[in-house]
C-alpha cells in the first residue's frame, strides 16, 4: 500500500515538554488525515538511517543521541493535499531564529538542536521515512468526515 503522506516525528523535547497534543492539533485542525501515530524510543540504527543524509555533518552524532535519548518520540503519518509542503510550513524553518512565529518551532523552540519536530522535506524522503518507521499494516485507510470539504 502506498501512502502519499508526510512523516512527522515529535522529538523527545516535544514529548518531555508535553506539547504532543498541541502539535498534533495543528495538523488535525488544518484538515489533514492522521494515517498512523505511535510513541517509541528509536534504536540508534533507526535514528542513523532516518538521518543518513546528514551522516557527514558535525552535529550528526549529537542528533542521533538526542533522538535516541530514552525519552520517546511520537512518529506520525499525515495525508492530504500538499501535505509535505504544508507540513514544512506548519513546522517552520530548521533554525528557530528563522522560523515563522506562527509555526511550531517559531512558537515553542529557540535552539536548532532542540527544535521539537521532524517533517519530511520531499516525496522521496517521506516514502523512505514512512517505510522505515511503519509497517504497511499500521497505515490506516479511512475518510475523515469533512474530507471532501477540506481537500476539494
Ligand atoms: P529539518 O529538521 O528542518 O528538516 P535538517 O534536515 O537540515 O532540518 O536537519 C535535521 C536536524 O538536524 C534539524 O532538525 C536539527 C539538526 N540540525 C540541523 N542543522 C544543525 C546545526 N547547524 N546544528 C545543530 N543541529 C542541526
Ligand atoms: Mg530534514
Amino acid at each position: 500500500k502506498t501512502i502519499a503522506g508526510e512523516k512527522g516525528t515529535i522529538k523527545p523535547d516535544g514529548v518531555s515538554r508535553q506539547l504532543v497534543g498541541k502539535i498534533v492539533s495543528r495538523f488535525e485542525e488544518r484538515g489533514y488525515k492522521l494515517v498512523a501515530i505511535k510513541s517509541l524510543t528509536p534504536s540508534p540504527a533507526l535514528a542513523k538511517e532516518h538521518y543518513s543524509d546528514l551522516a557527514s555533518r558535525p552535529f550528526y552524532a549529537g542528533l542521533v543521541k538526542y533522538i535516541t535519548s530514552g525519552t520517546p518520540v511520537v512518529a506520525m503519518v499525515w495525508e492530504g493535499k500538499d501535505v509535505i509542503r504544508q507540513g514544512r510550513r506548519i513546522v517552520g524553518a530548521t533554525n528557530p531564529l528563522e522560523s515563522d512565529p506562527g509555526s511550531v518551532r517559531g512558537q515553542y523552540a529557540v535552539s536548532v538542536g532542540r527544535n521539537l519536530i521532524h517533517a519530511s522535506d520531499s516525496f522521496d524522503a517521506a516514502t523512505k521515512e514512512i517505510g522505515l518507521w511503519f509497517d504497511s499494516a499500521e497505515l490506516a485507510e479511512y475518510e475523515p468526515t469533512a474530507w471532501g470539504w477540506v481537500m476539494a
